[in-house]
């Protein structure tokens, strides 16, 4: 990982050179430290799905970001070579949003726990959602807080035993797609890291989708939650269950009902929309702001702007 500030330049990264001329940038061109998970963890082929997006579609060191907050996924971006951030836990999604409505050039990603999404960081989730904010969070949901050794997470299901629930959860977990429905995101998918083909198909669509895009990853966390998603597994005797083809993406009220569809539910795009962006909107007002000062020196704006607050 890279601080913001400085962009890492390998010899295919160079900007010098036209997009069209540049080489697909390769994984080993792409990673960084050598993931720290433990063995089996599924956050590996999520990270792997990654370098496999950015290397078919093309993206550039330079303008690609991976944010993140604090837990086992959140560790995301030390894996990555290109801007990153690990950022305060639960706070990854504000940090990502001054980036992308400041630098729209580049691709903003985010890498989240269910913890730290819909836990500490529940409050971000929707107002980022709400506003859409031109980025793509995946969220590596294991249910269960794995970076401090198996608490009861927001996505935990009923009666899972944990250190905090030593005699099974009592609370209703919350469904995060109906979550990211209801709070306004524009796009919502769902995809397990048992099916590599999907999770890049899902990436992708994300990647294409002007505003916010929301992926909920089955991730499995082999060390404090083993078996969680073998039922949507096929080759744990489960089943992975495809969005029906004739749902329409565009319906709110039939996205938020296969939603609710009981475990393992489905897999896919279960609503996308086109909605103004708050990069598009805050755009226009900047340059309909600065079409007022054109041909006047900073000294002159400044001025005028102190005038105005007499
Ligand atoms: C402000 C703050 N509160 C609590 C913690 C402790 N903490 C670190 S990671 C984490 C939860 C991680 O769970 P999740 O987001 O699901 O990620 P996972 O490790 O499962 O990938 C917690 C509670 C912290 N680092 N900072
Ligand atoms: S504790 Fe769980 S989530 Fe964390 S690296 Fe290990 S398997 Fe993955
Ligand atoms: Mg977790």
């Amino acid at each position: 990982m890279n601080a913001i500030a400085s962009a890492p330049v390998s010899p295919s990264s160079t900007s010098a050179a036209p997009a069209e001329d540049r080489k697909p940038l390769t994984k080993k061109e792409l990673a960084a430290d050598h993931p720290t998970w433990c063995p089996g963890c599924g956050d590996f082929s999520v990270l792997a799905l990654y370098f496999k997006l950015i290397e078919k579609r093309r993206l550039w060191h330079e303008k690609v970001v991976s944010v993140s907050g604090i837990g086992c996924s959140s560790r995301f971006p030390y894996f990555v070579q290109a801007h990153g951030a690990h950022f305060i836990h639960g706070r990854a999604l504000p940090f990502a949003s001054g980036i992308s409505l400041t630098r729209p050039d580049l691709h903003v990603f985010v890498f989240s726990g269910d913890g730290d999404a819909f836990s500490i960081g529940g409050n971000h989730f929707t107002h980022t959602a709400r506003k859409n904010i031109k980025m793509t969070l995946v969220v590596m949901d294991n249910e269960v807080y794995g970076l401090t050794k198996k608490q009861t997470s927001p996505t935990s299901p009923l009666g899972y035993k944990s250190k905090t629930d030593i005699w099974g959860a009592v609370d209703q977990p919350i469904n995060p797609l109906r979550q990211a429905i209801a709070a306004g995101a524009t796009f919502v998918a769902r995809t397990t890291h048992t099916n590599p083909n999907h999770v890049l198909q899902m990436m992708e669509a994300a990647l294409d989708h002007d505003g916010f895009s929301f992926i909920e990853c089955l991730s499995e966390c082999v060390e404090f939650y083993p078996g969680a998603f073998d039922a949507a597994n096929p080759r744990k005797g489960g089943a992975f269950n495809l969005v029906p083809t004739d749902h329409d993406v565009t319906d709110e009220v039939a996205a938020y009902r296969l939603a609710g569809a009981p475990a393992p539910g489905y897999f896919g795009i279960f609503y996308r929309v086109q909605r103004p962006t708050k990069n598009a909107l805050e755009a226009k007002i900047n340059a309909d702001a600065q079409a007022k000062v054109v041909g006047l020196a900073p000294w002159q704006i400044l001025t005028k702007s102190f005038e105005r607050m007499k």
